[in-house]
């Protein structure tokens, strides 16, 4: 089902006309209404009638996330606050949050775009939908539930968390679809399997998961775990919140509401476009917001666009699952380390469990990498000797791929902990030293 054919299947021609009477209704709204884009306008020597074709737009300056901290909390709004109906914001780990306004007018386009998200999920008026990401200021909760009602389903706001308590709602409601990070539905199927639930008898069928990476291993898990079909769609707080891509039921590609965010391909080192299809940072711009209308934002995740035409019939373009954040990288005695590229890792060995852990450390002046790998109740070794020749066997499995020696620890089923949002999946005590440690002075 297609929630929306007349704009999600325009033929792209007319599409890209769309595009640029907003791109240009936008730019002109922003370069009036902001002191902060025109501040950037004026000094990139750029004005809104420079816009006259799509292309223009990469002579636009990009927001970032430090722009956006800068003007807290509400220096980035382009209309009077009267006319905000709602507030979200992203807490970030470091540093101020970053906040975000909706018009009604806003609220009722985001609602558009999550019911388009979870129609192509595979979502419909009959189901029941329990919400199981968190309401309050993430855009999760309350962004899903806008387009969950809208396609007529029957939505259960439960929010993250008490998880005993969402399978008894599960089985007594009858839910039909699960809406949360994937690290939560794997948590969800963990404990259902501890209070002796068989997912394969209950009426759930399909998986809405977003907000965090969902690799094609955890995929699998969850679907095998709940008996489940797993979609991934995806979003960001200074975008939207979630209802900017989702995957159709072909699940080989995101596709982006493009006829209301622009999205680009940048090199995330030199911010250069790259042509179409190549990897790189994404970067969007809205086309319909008023509050918190948002002009190349540079999202820090690395993925790549599919222009290829999809079999299911929508025309906007599919962006790849996000392959990682730049921010996420690390960097280890002088090497490039993507924590995706060790999950990747650990997923191919038999009997790891989709629970691991990252520390980075500095010991003297040698960065320090350690696993710490989870693995499942009938492989756990009982004997020293097979506990350090499995530790080895991951140890030598990761120095092949990162090209970098890492210390690899097991440790008991269900030790590492376990989430209700998002996974938190590395820490780095070099970071937490370097931000206490105060700086020298005189
Ligand atoms: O996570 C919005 C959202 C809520 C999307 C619910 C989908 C479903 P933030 O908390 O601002 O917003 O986090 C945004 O999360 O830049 C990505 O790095 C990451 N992210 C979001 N969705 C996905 C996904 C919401 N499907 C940041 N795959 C983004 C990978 C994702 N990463």
């Amino acid at each position: 089902m297609i929630w929306n054919p007349e704009y999600e299947c325009m033929p792209r021609g007319r599409l890209r006309e769309l595009q640029l009477r907003r791109l240009q209704s936008t730019v002109k709204w922003v370069y009036e209404q902001s002191p902060f884009y025109r501040i950037r306008f004026d000094s990139a020597g750029v004005r809104p009638h420079d816009v006259r074709c799509l292309d223009d737009l990469a002579g636009l300056p990009f927001t970032t996330k430090g722009d956006l901290r800068e003007t807290y909390p509400f220096g980035m709004l382009t209309v009077p606050l009267e006319d905000v109906v709602r507030v979200h914001s992203s807490s970030g780990t470091t540093g101020k949050p970053i906040v975000v306004g909706y018009t009604r007018g806003d609220m009722n386009i985001w609602g558009e775009l999550t019911a388009r998200v979870a129609t192509a999920a595979g979502a419909h008026a009959k189901d029941i939908a329990q919400m199981a990401f968190g309401y309050g200021l993430f855009t999760g909760g309350f962004g899903m539930h806008a387009g969950l009602e809208r396609i007529g389903a029957t939505v259960i706001p439960v929010s993250a968390g008490n998880t005993e308590r969402q399978i008894m709602l599960m089985k007594d409601f009858g839910t039909t679809v699960l809406i949360s990070t994937a690290s939560y539905a794997l948590y969800i199927s963990e404990v259902g399997k501890e209070m002796g639930v068989d997912f394969s008898t209950l009426p759930l069928r399909l998986g809405l998961f977003g907000a965090e990476r969902m690799s094609d291993s955890m995929r699998r898990e969850i679907e095998d775990r709940l008996a489940i079909s797993a979609t991934d769609n995806y979003g960001l707080t200074e975008v939207l919140g979630p209802g900017v891509s989702g995957e159709c039921e072909e699940k080989n590609g995101l596709h982006v509401n493009e006829d209301h965010f622009l999205v680009e391909v940048i090199d995330p080192e030199t911010g250069e476009r790259l042509p179409k299809e190549a990897d790189g940072e994404l970067v969007f711009t809205s086309l319909t917001k008023e509050a918190f209308p948002i002009i190349r934002y540079r999202t820090r995740d690395l993925s790549r666009l599919v222009a290829e035409p999809c079999p299911c019939g929508r025309t906007n373009v599919r962006m790849e699952k996000v392959r990682a954040r730049t921010d996420d990288m690390l960097i280890i005695r002088g090497v490039n380390v993507f924590p995706s590229q060790i999950e990747s890792v650990l997923m191919e060995i038999e009997g790891v469990e989709p629970h691991f852990q990252i520390i980075v450390d500095r010991v003297g002046a040698m960065d320090q990498l350690k696993v710490l790998v989870e693995v499942t109740e009938e492989i756990f070794p009982d004997k020293m000797r097979q506990i350090v020749e499995f530790q080895n066997h991951v140890a030598s499995r990761l120095q092949t791929v990162l090209d970098l020696k890492a210390k690899v620890q097991l440790v008991e089923p269900k030790t590492i902990e376990r989430t209700t949002g998002k996974a938190r999946r590395v820490i780095d005590k070099r970071q937490i030293e370097e931000e206490i440690t105060p700086t020298p002075t005189g």
